[in-house]
């Protein structure tokens, strides 16, 4: 059985723990605790640590998904996870512009540290607001650049399955050798 590692990571609220919760097949180990400032503003609780769970593909690959914190005074977890990991889903909040910059700073932490395929994923595509694929794939990453984007809805378990087939994907095609 082939074990791959996978961080979820983007800003607070963009769906990482719900991603997790929707597609574990264990129970899913949670740190999420009630939330202050500006953080509770947006919900109740914040993952103050990481989320754990578990999904394998056809009996054949065992995918570990690791949930990073939003909030960056948590980055020493941003720095601890991502260094293990295989590739990473950057997650954001289409109806959140505000939130753009704080992807931006993730992307530029994670890379700094780690040279891994990633992808982006575009939740709340659904919800009042909401900016296009394109657009938030361009406000991110800018023009030119080749980074995959796909729409999850964090809730819905297809979806999440079907972005986990995508960033595999995209794994195994940036592992071939040209
Ligand atoms: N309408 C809608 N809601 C979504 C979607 N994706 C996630 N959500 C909701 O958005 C909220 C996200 O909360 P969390 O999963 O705790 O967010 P998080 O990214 O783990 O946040 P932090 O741990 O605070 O950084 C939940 O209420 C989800 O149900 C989506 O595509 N559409
Ligand atoms: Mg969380």
């Amino acid at each position: 059985m082939e074990v791959m590692r996978l961080v979820i990571t983007g800003p607070v609220g963009a769906g990482k723990s719900t991603f997790i919760h929707t597609v574990s097949e264990i129970p899913v180990v949670s740190t999420d605790r009630t939330a202050t400032d500006k953080t509770a503003e947006l919900k109740k609780t914040t993952t103050v640590a990481l989320d754990f769970g578990k999904f394998t593909f056809e009996d054949s690959m065992t995918l570990y998904l690791y949930g990073t914190p939003g909030q960056s005074r948590f980055d020493f977890m941003w720095d601890l996870l991502i260094r293990r990991a295989h590739a990473y889903i950057l997650l954001v909040a289409a109806h959140r512009p505000e939130a753009f910059r704080e992807a931006r700073q993730i992307v530029t932490f994670m890379n700094q540290r780690v040279n891994i395929p990633m992808m982006i994923g575009v939740t709340h595509i659904d919800c009042e607001g909401a900016w296009t694929m394109e657009d938030v794939q361009l406000a991110i990453v800018g023009t030119g650049n080749l980074t995959p984007v796909i729409a999850v809805n964090a809730n819905e378990k297809a979806s999440v399955t079907q972005s986990l087939v995508a960033l595999l994907e995209h794994y195994l095609q940036s592992s071939v050798p040209c």
